[in-house]
């Protein structure tokens, strides 16, 4: 019998404003303490022996910060510290403290599987619909055909004619794969093919559909149980916006004719074309967070763009905030963090589940302790760990060599710093329209097996970028924005996406790898085994990226893909991946 302790409702009780934790312990635990720490000062409360090897003991909740606590424990004469790093002799850091925090990711997430869609790229059900003719900035806008591929360099003004009719159509093909929630990249109006220029925030591009096509659309999705969240674009407009109007496409005077728009953004001259962009990017002009007017717009007021969508007659289900980190900085002295609390509570005000999620590359513990985000697109967390550990890539597509301990190491190190409901929320995903595609990073199907059976079976929602689970491949930006080959059927990889179908089906059906805890019970060279446990429902995941595997088992397991009960032994003679559970 190892210490336990982890952040689901077996564990962790709240009553009130105390939470009883409960510790799972080795007969030689002779006294413990669960030490917290309100307004910055320790405070320890006596462990209770309970039944079992059960013990319990009581912290304060703190209202309006995150409640963090360890366990320190006297273990055959000798003092400990348990935390989420694990188990040390001298008091461990308190970055790795169990914690959480008084405002929580919305629970609805946890039994979803998102599937993210370009809209442009992934089906045209208008079939008729005269596409956008106008020049893209002088150059003009190409209209391809829905086989050709996407150019480098011309990606931004290639429209092929996707549609939200085309996402209604497809909705049984959704239902059929077993994902539940969609995260649609921008749809609002904009002259790009990629419409993170925005140009009119109340409005669905007409490419797309109209305002109504949209209401339609959400609420047939609900009907089906799908949820969807849209791309928020906020830490800059499109410059044809009226509040920037540099085509002088509105009567109004922007900020370009120096209107009173002006003051909305950042110059770094005199000029009207010396405002700050995204990225030195001119189209992409960067809005200053400072203006209180720009606050308003963006999500103060009533009808605010964030707020807007969240209502009836659209009701989405949430937002994933572009470029999360760089809003308000650059120019701005508002904190980034105290913008985004402010958009997520107005968000949490007009839709009580929404789910805020933000787009980061890097390390987003700052962001992730409650009230500010609930989770993160997780790059950082699994994306790149993986890349790194089964296709021998960096996040920049450079070669990396990673053994299973590295992996895991780096898996628990973002991890122990997030609460745990914080854990459940994140965002999941092998690569996205801002990567290349798996099987490009990784050109091997067993492994782009291993890599789908990680992403649904590990800690956090899953999100499957259109098209993986058919094995379509694309370099970098835009050529991993190409066309859904709906027409061509031998372009999918049909076995991939049973394999697919069928790990959706379990992440849906078993509890634990929804809510469960996580933790890796053995990580060396090829070898991986993790278990997600809630309450007595325990599941296992065993993976070999290469060399041989044999996994002895104690007890009864059941093989989850297979349904063969197993007993004594699990055997993998190559790269693959097995999935159990205790019976
Ligand atoms: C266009 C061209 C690109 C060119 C870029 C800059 O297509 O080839 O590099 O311009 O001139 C949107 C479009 C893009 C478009 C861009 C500008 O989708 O196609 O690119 O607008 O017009 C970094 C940021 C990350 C950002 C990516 C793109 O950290 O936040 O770059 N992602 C968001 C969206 C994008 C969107 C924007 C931001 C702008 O998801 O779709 O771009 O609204 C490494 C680095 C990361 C880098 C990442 C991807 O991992 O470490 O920092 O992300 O690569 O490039």
């Amino acid at each position: 019998m190892n210490l336990y302790h982890d952040g689901t409702p077996h564990f962790l009780i709240r009553e009130g404003p105390h939470a009883r934790v409960r510790l799972e312990a080795p007969p030689n635990l002779e006294q413990g303490w669960v030490v917290s720490y309100p307004g910055g000062d320790e405070r320890l409360d006596s462990l209770q022996a309970g039944q079992e090897n059960c013990w319990s003991g009581i912290l304060p909740i703190q209202q309006h910060q995150k409640t963090h606590y360890r366990f320190k424990l006297i273990l055959g004469g000798r003092v400990v510290w348990y935390n989420q790093g694990g188990v040390s002799f001298t008091p461990p850091a308190f970055g790795q403290d169990f914690s959480f925090s008084a405002q929580q990711p919305p629970e609805w997430v946890h039994s979803r599987v998102f599937y993210q869609i370009f809209p442009d790229r992934f089906c045209r059900g208008h079939q008729d619909r005269a596409l956008p003719g106008h020049d893209y900035h002088g150059d003009p806008i190409i209209h391809k055909n829905w086989s050709d591929l996407p150019q480098k360099g011309q990606g931004h003004r290639e429209i092929y004619g996707g549609d939200l009719e085309g996402i209604r159509q497809k909705i049984p093909y959704l239902q059929d794969l077993g994902v539940n929630a969609l995260y649609l990249n921008p749809i609002f109006h904009s002259p790009s093919s990629h419409k993170y220029d925005t140009q009119d925030y109340h409005q669905i591009d007409p490419q797309f559909g109209s305002n109504e096509e949209f209401a339609g659309l959400v609420q047939q999705l609900h009907l089906s149980d799908i949820r969807i969240v849209l791309d928020g674009v906020f830490n800059h407009i499109g410059d044809h916006h009226p509040w920037m109007n540099r085509a002088g496409v509105y009567p109004e005077a922007g900020a370009f004719q120096n209107g009173s728009s002006r003051a909305y953004f950042t110059y770094t001259g005199e000029r009207p074309e010396d405002y700050l962009g995204w990225a030195g990017v001119t189209t992409l002009p960067k809005l200053d967070f400072n203006h209180p007017e720009v606050q308003a717009q963006i999500y103060g007021r009533p009808d605010s763009v964030v707020r807007h969508w969240l209502k009836a007659p659209y009701g989405i289900d949430g937002w994933r905030l572009d470029v999360a980190p760089m809003l308000g900085k650059d120019g701005t002295d508002r904190d980034n963090r105290q913008i985004l609390s402010e958009v997520w509570q107005a968000a949490r005000d007009t839709h009580p589940e929404a789910y805020i999620f933000g787009e980061h590359f890097y390390d987003a513990t700052w962001w992730l302790q409650g009230g500010v985000e609930d989770a993160t697109m997780n790059y950082h967390g699994f994306t790149w760990p993986t890349w790194a550990f089964l296709a021998g890539r960096d996040h920049r597509n450079h070669p990396a060599s990673v053994d299973a301990a590295q992996y895991a190491e780096a898996l628990n190190r973002n991890l122990s710093q997030l609460p745990f409901r914080q854990q459940l929320a994140q965002l999941n995903l092998l690569g996205s329209h801002d990567t290349e595609r798996f099987a490009t990073v990784c050109a091997d199907l067993e492994k782009q097996k291993i890599a789908a059976a990680l992403l649904l079976t590990f800690i956090g929602v899953p999100c499957i970028y259109y098209g993986d689970e058919i094995g379509m491949e694309g370099e970098n930006d835009p050529d991993c924005r190409r066309t859904m080959p709906w027409g061509d059927p031998q372009r999918w990889q049909h076995g991939l996406f049973d394999w697919y179908q069928q790990l959706i089906r379990l992440r849906k059906t078993q509890r634990a790898l929804q809510e469960g805890s996580f933790r890796i019970l053995h990580a060396r060279g090829d070898h991986l085994v993790f278990e997600r446990r809630l309450g007595q429902e325990c599941i296992r995941v065993a993976l070999t990226r290469e060399a041989p595997l044999e996994l002895p088992l104690e007890g009864h397991w059941q093989n989850l893909i297979t349904q063969q009960n197993l007993i004594q032994m699990v055997t993998l003679p190559g790269p693959g991946v097995v999935v159990l559970r205790k019976e």
